[in-house]
């Protein structure tokens, strides 16, 4: 069987989650409209009988400006060396842009084979997509239009991966769809719906925290500490008695039921903890970056 690891690399926000979500089909990875929503490298398992395909999902390529985004820069570099492919994700809608064709120039370099999929041709004009494929025309890669959203060229791109991977062995066992624990999930889903819920920089300077995870056999019981970095953020997080934050932990909680297949009793506490996205220790202590930093 065709059987192999695929890094899914690019700039920020150019639909790297939402696309391996639709290729492994279900959703392992969160999305939202801002920059820098994943901050791990996520796995993402498709196993059907004649091959599996291991997605690599790594944070967006973005200007690092503090310790975190360096760590996450790291986690995406790192990824895309040790696989057997490397699939580039280019946002096409509003046409390539100089550091989109510096990127598949670098990648190109690689001795890796290399994918690139032109993202979210569903809000992007005919003219601007065949223009794209024209500026990569001597690029050497395969080159794939795709939309996520609504499902378009994804079995054609499935066959183009499959065709670079190599013969091997399961690396996981069925039904095995990610390497991340319900621990990790529960604390991403909170994050996602800070991520939609507010605005600026609040959302980027938000770690969750799970500190309770207790099955008590139809109700689960999860308690999550939000931490922010400023204590304006943290009063703006709560809202006008508490509205905010209420609102955002009811959104959290259907998808948590979702998740577990059961009622969720949710409690948060929001903290502050200055800087912390500068502070190497917390970083690590909140779960971010694999290697020692
Ligand atoms: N119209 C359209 N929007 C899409 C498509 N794919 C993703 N999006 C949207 O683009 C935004 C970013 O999507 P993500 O999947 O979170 O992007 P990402 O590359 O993982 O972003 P980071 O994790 O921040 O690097 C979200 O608002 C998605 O809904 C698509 O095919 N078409
Ligand atoms: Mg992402």
């Amino acid at each position: 069987m065709k059987a192999g690891t695929v890094a899914v690399i690019g700039k920020a926000n150019a639909g790297k989650s939402t696309l391996v979500n639709v290729l492994v089909g279900e959703k392992v990875s969160i999305v939202s409209p801002k920059p820098q929503t994943t901050r791990d490298r996520i796995l993402g398992v498709l196993t059907q009988e004649d091959y599996q395909i291991v997605f690599e999902d790594t944070p967006g390529i973005y200007k690092a400006d503090n310790a975190l985004n360096s760590v996450m820069q790291r986690t995406a570099e790192q990824t895309a060396k040790d696989v057997d492919a490397v699939l580039l994700v280019v946002d096409v809608h509003e046409g390539m842009r100089e550091n989109d064709k510096k990127l598949v120039a670098r990648y190109e370099k690689c001795a890796l084979p290399l994918i690139v999929a032109l993202s979210k041709i569903d809000i992007c004009s005919e003219n601007t997509l065949i223009e794209a494929i024209r500026e990569l025309s001597f690029v050497n890669a395969e080159i794939v239009p795709v939309s996520a959203r609504k499902g378009k060229n994804i079995k054609e791109l499935l066959k183009v991966i499959l065709s670079v991977l190599p013969e091997g062995e399961k690396l996981y066992d069925f039904p095995i769809v990610s390497d991340k624990s319900e621990r990790f999930m529960l604390s991403e889903i909170m994050r996602e719906k800070i991520l939609l819920g507010f605005e600026k920089e609040i959302p980027h300077g938000v770690a969750v925290i799970v500190n309770e995870f207790t099955d008590r056999g139809e109700v689960v019981d999860v308690s999550l500490d939000i931490v922010c970095e400023k204590a304006n953020h943290k009063a703006i997080l709560i809202g006008k008695q508490g509205a905010a934050i209420k609102k955002a932990s009811t959104l959290a909680r259907a998808d948590m039921e979702k998740l577990l297949g059961k009622k969720v009793f949710l409690t948060t506490y929001v903290k502050v903890e200055e800087d912390w996205r500068n502070s190497r220790r917390l970083i690590k202590e909140y779960g971010y970056g694999e290697e020692e930093i």
